[in-house]
This record gives C-alpha cells, sequence and structure tokens, in this order.
C-alpha cells in the first residue's frame, strides 16, 4: 500500500477464514487489531481494534486500516492485524491467533 502525501488513504487486509464454524447457520464472531511493526500508530496508520462477525455462509471480509500521508522521505514500515478470539468457530486446531501484515510503501524519494 502506498503511503500518499496527505490526508489519510484506506489499506485493506482481506480476511478469508477457512476454519470449523460450531454451527454452519449461525454467525461467528473474531476479534481483530492493528500492531506496530516498524510503523507507529497514530504516526503512520490510525490503530484499529473491533469485533468482525461473518454471518452464515460468509468466509471473507475486509478490514480497512486508515494509513496516513506525509511528504518525509522514510524508509518502508510494516504493521501487523492480529485476529484471535473466534467465538461460534475455531482456527485450525492448535492455532489460536492469526497474524497478517502489510507494508506502507514510502513514496517520498527514501534513500537507504
Ligand atoms: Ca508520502
Ligand atoms: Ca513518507
Amino acid at each position: 500500500m502506498i503511503e500518499g502525501d496527505k490526508g489519510t488513504t484506506l489499506a485493506y487486509f482481506l480476511l478469508e477464514f477457512t476454519g470449523q464454524r460450531d454451527h454452519p447457520d449461525q454467525w461467528l464472531s473474531v476479534d481483530y487489531a492493528t500492531r506496530d511493526g516498524t510503523a507507529t500508530a497514530g504516526e503512520d496508520y490510525i490503530a484499529v481494534a473491533d469485533t468482525l462477525i461473518l454471518y452464515s455462509g460468509e468466509t471473507q471480509a475486509a478490514i480497512a486500516v486508515e494509513v496516513i500521508g506525509d511528504e518525509t522521505p522514510e524508509p518502508d514500515e510494516t504493521l501487523y492485524l492480529d485476529v484471535f478470539n473466534p467465538i461460534g468457530g475455531s482456527f485450525r486446531e492448535g492455532v489460536l491467533k492469526l497474524t497478517a501484515v502489510r507494508t506502507i510503501l514510502d513514496d517520498d524519494g527514501w534513500i537507504a
């Protein structure tokens, strides 16, 4: 995802639930939260933490994160999204938390 120069730009984490539902005809929920990698919440992106509901038959969802634009040259930076606490289903056996990573690509000419 490209950082941008001002305001915020939406970036998306795409989730696909491939685990087991306790009851296929009922909803399932998971909690999610962003976490700093080398990117910093409040400076590089806006932290989010919420609960996602997947209704019967739904397996995919997109979680939007606002990336904060600037004109400062800086290295590309990473942030994580943790997904945990499934209710009404479970992840792969033995898995309690899933983590995805995205990279904010600087577009201001950082020279390493
Ligand atoms: Ca920029
Ligand atoms: Ca920048």
